[in-house]
């Protein structure tokens, strides 16, 4: 096989996938990457006493699963990178022995910590050594919480890491901490560009337990001796990509040259703006912005906005009442339901936590003065319609920071399915919409592999290749006054 072969792992919150690229030459010299979907596997969060977990063994045994199914079909990857949300992490022993379950970004422990560790340590001095936004999952706020709990596991542990690093650690035996991951911490100095361990010594959490990063493209080692021989295939190298998903992703957008915004849509929507290097003003600590590392040195400047997960989660407990609707079908159904008549802000913090979010949703509207969503499709119209106006909020935020204006918005991720969020966002925008790709984390997260062995030479070349490669659809706003007189509406909610 003389033909570049690699394996992406790209974990979501509800599904992981595994994908083969590979990278065919077409005429004159033009390069093609095609993708094949060989594994898809749910990933379910599980909740153990009060607290809620990632079942991180069972995504390692997906993990050879797909490795075997790959040599199989015959495919024969040389390397393979994985990237998973930010974040979270696990922690090893003396031993190198994974000590516990990883907790989930969602669990309840965090809660009230952003105050707390504001009052201790001083909200400007935590955003301008860490660059970002205060969100409760923040790595550091999960390793107070631990410490606050008198956690024996903080006190044997030896090394952190995050979880991308843990489940190539898993398969290669090597530790590494990649950057852009590290960057989604709160622990990280952008500006220093090393550990804040002064601030990891105010608040109890122990210095050592942090690796260098290395940037993505770099090659980390092969599988270990015992899992080549578990499954019966010859060595891969493990890649560093942009192991968190949302960097390989806008790794993926097929922009040129000019600065650009993105939203990468999923589970979560991040909408921002590439750069060269963080952007530590005060305005971007007012309007709630992070600065997060990225793939060829970039620094993506983002904000955090809730996404699709408050339509997951409807949907999910329609299915348990017995009321299974597939996305296609609500998204159409949520077409016939009429315009604007309630709205939400999609970044209340209510809507973070799992369950009863329909109820929550009829609470917001009812608190703010409007009628409650009376059924799934006025439920799914609402959550549609609030994000796309949270968007257009979001975008000119990142315009004021950055003094720029952008001619559209490159959506991809899998919440580009939702055709019906394409076209309502290109309508709040006023602008289009470039929607494309899809899998856009895994072929990011391909992409870093094709850097680290030479096949791209840097990332623009790398996003020449996915415009070669992926179609990209264009919504173009429609003429609808309508949508300025929403967001009149929806800025009345008074939140940045
Ligand atoms: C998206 C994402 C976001 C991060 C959130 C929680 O999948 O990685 O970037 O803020 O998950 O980790």
């Amino acid at each position: 096989a003389n033909q570049t072969t690699v394996l992406a792992f790209d974990m979501g919150a509800s599904s992981g996938r595994a994908l083969v690229g590979r990278l065919i030459a077409g005429v004159n010299g033009s390069r093609k990457l095609e993708v094949t979907e060989i594994h898809r596997f749910p990933n379910h969060a599980v909740q153990v006493g009060n607290h809620l977990h990632w079942d991180i063994l069972r995504l390692l045994r997906e993990m050879k699963k797909s490795i075997r199914f790959a040599f199989q079909q015959g495919y024969e990857p040389a390397t393979f990178g994985i990237d998973t949300w930010g974040v979270d992490f696990g922690l090893l022993d003396a031993n190198g022995e994974l000590i516990g379950n990883p907790y989930h970004y969602r669990d309840p422990q965090t809660e009230g910590l952003i105050d707390e560790v504001n009052a201790l340590v001083g909200k400007m001095k935590l955003f301008k050594e860490s660059g970002l936004q205060f969100m409760p999952f923040n790595t550091l706020y999960q390793l107070y919480a631990m410490r606050k709990a008198g956690s024996p596991k903080l006190d044997i542990a030896r090394t952190l890491l995050l979880t991308p690093d843990l489940l190539a650690y898993l398969l290669t035996g090597i530790r590494s901490c990649e950057f852009s991951m590290a960057t989604t911490t709160a622990l990280y100095d952008p500006d220093k560009q090393a550990w804040n361990k002064e601030l990891m010594g105010r608040l109890g959490i122990p210095a050592d337990l942090f690796l260098d990063p290395v940037h993505p493209g770099t090659i980390v080692g092969p599988l270990s001796a015992e899992v080549m021989a578990e499954l019966g295939v010859p060595a891969m190298q493990a890649v560093a990509v942009g192991t968190h998903d949302t960097e390989s992703a806008v790794a993926a957008v097929p922009a040129g040259d000019d600065p650009f915004a993105f939203l990468v849509c999923g589970t979560w929507s991040l909408l921002g703006t590439e750069m060269d290097g963080p952007l530590l003003s005060d305005e971007t600590l007012a309007l709630d912005f992070s600065n997060e590392g990225g793939v060829g040195g970039t620094y993506q400047l983002l904000k955090n906005i809730m996404g699709l997960w408050i339509l997951q989660e409807c949907k999910r407990e329609w299915d348990e009442q017995g009321n299974e609707i597939g996305f296609g079908e609500l998204a159409a159904m949520a077409e016939g339901a009429e315009p604007f008549r309630s709205l939400i802000h999609p970044d209340d913090p209510r809507f973070f936590a799992h369950g009863g979010m329909a109820d929550k949703i009829s609470a917001f509207c009812e608190e703010t003065g409007q009628p409650a969503p009376r059924n799934e499709a006025e439920f799914a119209r609402c959550i549609v319609e609030s994000l796309a106006l949270r968007y257009r909020q979001a975008l000119e935020q990142a315009e004021r920071l950055t003094d720029r204006t952008y001619a559209g918005l490159h959506m991809v991720g899998g919440g580009i399915q939702n055709k019906l969020l394409c076209r309502f966002t290109a309508n709040a925008i006023g602008k289009p919409v470039w929607a494309g790709p899809v899998e856009a984390s895994a072929i990011g997260n391909m992409l870093a592999q094709l850097l680290a062995t030479g096949e791209c030479k840097d990332l623009r070349e790398a996003r020449e290749l996915v415009a070669a490669s992926f179609p990209v659809d264009v919504y173009e706003p429609e003429a609808d006054s309508s949508w300025a007189d929403a967001y009149r509406k929806f800025l009345g909610f008074g939140r940045t």
